[in-house]
């Protein structure tokens, strides 16, 4: 008998291209038929068919609560008996930059959006705007969101693809995208000493989670740091997916490093559309309405989506929440590599707080071209080995992977109780 799951992706694909409403869900690397989803509670999803799943993508970072958290639903319907939307300030959005002040004190002011992509597109436009500069500098297989320049030797979806960069970006504004080798010291010291006064900005992820998880190297931070502010260039950090998630403070904090502006996304909505971006009150008073940079948003700040962001930060500001994220993450890199041992597989896995990344190769890649020579075919069979049994991983090995405060022992340990057969099948294919 046909699945329900099936005919709903028959009947989406006729209406919705490719069936989904974002590449990276479609399942084109890894092959086989998206999971179309009805229900999640904690760290479990249910898909229409009723299967039951756990989940390690957690909408791709957002859900770092768990699923359906009573306190964030019950916040967010007592919000929208409110109205949905008012297209005019709330004292919401006051409490939330000052949550973003207090928690990211880098970002001096702060302007909310609907999504990491508005953040990151509108820190840009800011850098610019504040410098008087055109070049912007991006990592590749860093992924920053789709707008046209950032489209340039992306990760995320377009490596899933085997195309980093989009049709459709005009060459003249690819051409003030300059693109550089992350963790490459040298590079961004070249690059630095021939045109460093024309760069407006350089843009990171300060760990890369959108060409599986690459960790950075203090060195090439520190250098990147020192170089933007010797040249005048807006040192940008963007956030979405580390912001929150590998400590309170964001990657920032952890690395003790301050950049002149910073982008937020995922965590910051708990599950709705929130993003946003911020920083140095000089370079964030060039917005309209202060200033030259025009940037909007019909529901920027929205009520209910701020609500559903304050109070995930309310519960992420528990006495150590972190650290129990973070060694719950390690226990479960720690036993799929003692697993991948077991079956003679190469493999291996890291994690940085709540994210983490798994690859077939011997060691943990640190580049773009060190993560394109992992066995894509190995983690393929895993990825299906794994999803028959009932564990959701991201359909990729260009993902990083998310735990959730709610990941128990039990499903770590089942986790890895089923990533042991997994490995034997990799073995065996
Ligand atoms: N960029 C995220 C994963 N690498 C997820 C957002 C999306 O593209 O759907």
């Amino acid at each position: 008998m046909t699945s329900i799951n099936q005919i709903l992706f028959d009947k989406s694909q006729q209406l919705i291209p490719g069936g989904v409403n974002s590449p990276v869900r479609a399942f084109r690397s890894v092959g086989g038929t998206p999971i179309f989803f009805k229900r999640g509670l904690g760290s479990k999803l249910w898909d229409v068919d009723g299967k039951q799943y756990i989940d390690y993508i957690n909408s791709w970072g957002p859900m770092i609560v768990g699923h359906a958290h009573p306190e964030v639903i019950k916040a967010v319907q007592q919000v929208a008996e409110n109205s949905l939307s008012f297209g005019a300030p709330t004292g919401l959005e006051l409490e939330m930059a000052e949550l973003i002040n207090k928690l990211v004190p880098s970002m001096e002011q702060v302007r909310l959006v609907s999504s990491g992509t508005e953040a990151t597109m509108s820190a840009i436009r800011v850098a610019r705007g504040f410098t008087g500069r055109n070049k912007i500098v991006k990592f590749e297989g860093c992924y920053h969101g789709h707008a046209d320049a950032l489209l340039v030797k992306a990760g995320s979806g377009l490596l899933t693809f085997g195309e980093p960069s989009s049709a459709g970006v005009p060459a003249e504004v690819a051409a003030h995208t300059l693109t550089l080798e992350y963790n490459n010291t040298q590079e961004l010291r070249d690059l630095f000493g021939k045109i460093g006064s024309e760069i407006a900005c350089v843009i990171i992820e300060p760990v890369v989670g959108n060409m599986n998880l690459i960790v950075p190297h203090m060195e090439f931070l520190k250098t990147l740091r020192e170089l933007c502010t010797q040249h005048g260039s807006v040192l940008i950090f963007d956030e979405v997916m580390t912001g929150f998630r590998v400590h309170l403070g964001g990657a920032q904090a952890l690395y003790d490093i301050k950049p002149d502006m910073t982008t937020l996304g995922k965590v910051i909505g708990g599950g709705l559309p929130v993003g946003a971006f911020g920083g140095r009150k000089d370079i964030m008073s060039c917005l309209a309405p202060l200033g030259a940079v025009y940037q909007a948003g019909t529901l920027s700040g929205n009520p209910v989506a701020v609500t559903a962001g304050l109070k995930t930060l309310e519960l992420i500001q528990a006495p150590n929440f972190h650290d129990k994220l973070a060694a719950q993450t390690k226990k479960l890199v720690d036993g799929l590599k003692a697993a991948a041992q077991e079956a003679g597989v190469v493999f291996n896995a890291q994690h940085v707080g709540g994210m983490f990344g798994l690859y077939f190769s011997e060691n943990c890649p640190s580049s773009f071209a060190e993560i394109m020579q992992s066995d894509k075919a190995a983690f393929n069979v895993f990825f299906h080995a794994m999803l028959d049994a009932g564990i959701y991983l991201g359909p990729s090995a260009f993902e990083a992977g998310f735990v959730s405060a709610a990941h128990t022992d039990e499903d770590i340990a089942n986790t890895v109780e089923i990533a042991k057969k997994a490995f034997q099948a990799v073995k065996a294919s």
